[in-house]
């Protein structure tokens, strides 16, 4: 690991922050860059009144001077807005008004239960509050510091929503450098405009009827060299890394890297993708149902991940739990929710490949500042042409 990051923050508390460390000097980072990106992961079809509340926009508090980055740790920090409204019940002083009335009713699906056996709070809030999907604004951050990074080598990390409950999208991408361009027009980022308008109906009645949806999604790396991850020790393998990386998103339930599950049931001669040579353009492979992926390493294909939500765990039809105070047998709280966040979650999934991929480029070619890792970038590419 050469670049990492913590975030911090509550859900309704004063914001979410997250500290980059390890980045190199001299990559021109401006708010925009991150703004743009944050402001992606707000749209999509499916969501809830939170949405309506939030404008979310960085602010840089460290790392970066001039438009800039120093090589020192980059803090990046996002305010939320909803704050006003709940600053007597989220803040830190205990003189500023009380926590209002406890959470008590655990929702299926949710941190709620677990979180409270664990830490031992009374107040579920206190474990709502930190595992909800907010936290996903500062990644999407440190993913879009990732990206600036890693369009200056030309790999361009992109997504699209492949299944959103029962709906599939027809539309099979896997080398199109438009996939966002196109996916950011629809409202539930599918390019099947006949499966987007199901998809947007079946969101419809998951809301009149209090329920919610999951889906898949799919991100797409173009660009990336062979070599990233490596298969000499299992926490360096690519596959791993971004599996784990992925998993650790909210109601992630699933990560498949290529057609992970459709070729388990397939003859190995179906599967493999065979390997070709062309004389200065060096090796390549006749097809891509490994994903980019192979021996835990990048093999120089696109990186293709699939990634499966399970539905929001928040349902205005709530679900069955127990008080935990009465014990008594009662419908789980809700408050307010969204019913689909799967194009949200898209956005997210290719922030956390952002960051995974910039973290292997850099460990496999070093270097503090731009000038240097390009000049070995360059040396690796000669390489790679005369193995
Ligand atoms: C979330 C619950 C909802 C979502 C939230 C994630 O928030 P609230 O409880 O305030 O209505 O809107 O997502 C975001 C705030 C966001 O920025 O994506 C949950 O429980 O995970």
């Amino acid at each position: 690991m050469t670049i990492r990051f913590l975030t911090a923050g509550e859900s309704h508390g004063k914001g979410t922050i997250v500290l980059i460390e390890g980045f190199p000097a001299h990559l021109p980072l401006s708010t925009e860059d991150v703004n743009l990106e944050l402001s992606r992961r707000q749209k999509g079809y499916g969501r809830g009144g939170r949405m309506l509340i939030e404008r979310d926009q960085v602010e840089i508090l460290s790392g970066v001077r001039k438009g800039f980055t120093l090589g020192s740790p980059i803090t990046l920090f996002v305010k939320n807005k909803d704050y006003d409204n709940w600053e007597k019940i989220m803040s830190p002083d205990p003189s500023n008004g009380n926590t209002g009335n406890p959470l008590q009713r655990p929702r299926p699906g949710h941190a709620d239960l677990s979180g409270g056996l664990k830490y031992n709070h009374r107040d579920l809030r206190n474990i709502l509050e930190r595992a909800s999907a907010r936290e996903t604004t500062v990644r999407v951050a440190a993913g879009a510091v990732a990206k600036k990074f890693l369009n200056f080598f030309n790999i361009v990390v992109q997504s699209h929503v492949t299944q959103l409950g029962n709906v599939f999208s027809k539309n099979k991408v896997s080398n199109d450098s438009k996939l966002n361009f196109l996916a950011d027009k629809s409202p539930v980022r599918m390019l099947d405009r006949k499966a987007e308008k199901a998809a947007m109906s079946l969101i419809d009645k998951a809301k009149e009827k209090g329920d919610t949806l999951g889906g898949v999604f799919e991100v797409v790396i173009l660009g990336v060299p062979p070599g990233l991850g490596s298969h000499v020790q299992w926490d360096r393998k690519l596959d791993g890394r971004l599996a784990q990386s992925l998993m650790s998103m909210q109601a992630i339930k699933g990560v498949e890297i290529g057609r992970g599950f459709e070729n388990s049931s397939k003859m190995g001669s179906e599967v493999h993708d065979e390997i070709s040579y062309k004389q200065g353009k060096g090796f390549s492979h006749l097809t891509n149902h490994a994903g980019g992926i192979e021996g835990g390493m990048s093999n120089g294909e696109n990186i293709v991940v699939r990634v499966a939500k399970k539905p929001i765990s928040t349902l205005r039809r709530a679900l069955r739990s127990v008080d935990i105070e009465t014990k008594e047998a009662i419908k789980a709280a809700y408050e307010r929710s969204d019913v689909c966040a799967l194009p949200a979650a898209s956005v997210i999934g290719e922030a956390l490949c952002a960051w995974v991929i910039a973290d292997s480029f850099l460990e496999k070619m070093g270097g503090d500042f731009m000038d240097e890792i390009k000049q070995r970038y360059l040396q690796y590419q000669k390489h790679l042409l005369n193995y």
